[in-house]
């Protein structure tokens, strides 16, 4: 057993506190039922995450420690097909010009209130310590999925950046359009969130390159967050004192169209 495993398992006992914020049960239930559970489960799955969205930041941080661990699964347990949402196909100039040369020309920029702003190459972030974990996605919609993921852990690529002291929040600017008109996907996280163990920018889904539909070149993993805050597509990483002042000032796509910018599970 891996150091890491020994740490996930040891984890458990905080983790059975989850199901008390509202998780567990019935969506694990709806999962025996086969590989993802589907958009339309039902109407209890959507009542249990409608109330873990309501659940404030506070109140999660007030019963699990900021280093707490989601669960992570065996590999028998990953979902034979993970559902695709939200942009799977981007269709900016910009994406599919990188999509067109297998992403080579693709850069990660990390800029904002940093010391030292720096990009990095795809062969770049493959050459930093990896991290590799099974966890289970849940998406607001109602339905979940379970996969391996593999990246490299954001606190990594910030600490080569160097964080200034005013910096409060990670910003993910994305490729696509979701909006439709130019409003590009983006979102954000805090700084416990962005120094979690588990929070990784994926390069790899289930052992192979992330495809388009889930996010390639790179998509952030949140595994306690649901997952509208795992931005994919990633051009740009900025380090912020506010969000006030970036596009409807909420901190993510859906955040601007009146979803909890804290999306606790
Ligand atoms: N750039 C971008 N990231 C995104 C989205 C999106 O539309 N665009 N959708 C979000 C939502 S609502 C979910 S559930 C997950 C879906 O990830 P998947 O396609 O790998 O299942 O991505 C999230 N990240
Ligand atoms: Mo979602």
């Amino acid at each position: 057993m891996s150091g890491m495993d020994r740490k996930a398992k040891g984890d458990r006992s905080k983790l059975d506190r989850r199901s008390f914020l509202a998780r567990g049960a019935a969506l694990s239930g709806a999962l025996l039922l086969g590989g993802c559970d589907g958009p339309s489960s039902s109407p209890t799955v959507r009542k249990i995450l409608a109330s873990a969205e309501k659940l404030t930041e506070w109140a999660q941080r007030l019963v699990l420690p900021a280093n707490a661990l989601a669960p992570e699964f065996a590999k028998a347990e990953i979902s034979p097909a993970f559902k695709a949402n939200g942009s799977t196909n981007p269709r900016t100039p910009a994406y599919l010009k990188l999509a067109r040369n297998d992403f080579k020309d693709w850069r990660l920029q990390v800029g904002g209130q940093v010391m030292r702003p720096l990009s990095f190459s795809l062969e770049e972030l493959r050459a930093m310590p990896s991290r590799t974990q099974i966890t289970r996605h849940d998406c607001v919609e109602g339905w979940s999925c379970i996969g391996e993921w593999t990246g490299v852990q954001l606190k990594h690529v910030l600490n080569r950046a160097g964080m200034k002291p005013n910096a409060r929040y990670v910003v993910f600017y994305c490729a696509d359009d979701l909006g439709g008109n130019g409003s590009l996907y983006y979102e954000s996280i805090g700084m416990i969130d962005a120094y979690h163990p588990q929070t990784i920018l994926a390069y790899e889904m289930n052992g192979e390159a992330l495809t388009v539909p889930h996010g390639a070149p790179l998509r952030v993993r949140i595994e306690r967050q649901l997952g509208y805050k795992m931005a994919k597509y990633i051009m740009r990483i900025e380090a912020v004192e506010t969000l006030a002042d970036i596009n409807g000032g909420k901190g993510g796509f859906w955040e601007d169209r009146g979803y909890a910018w804290y999306a606790g599970i």
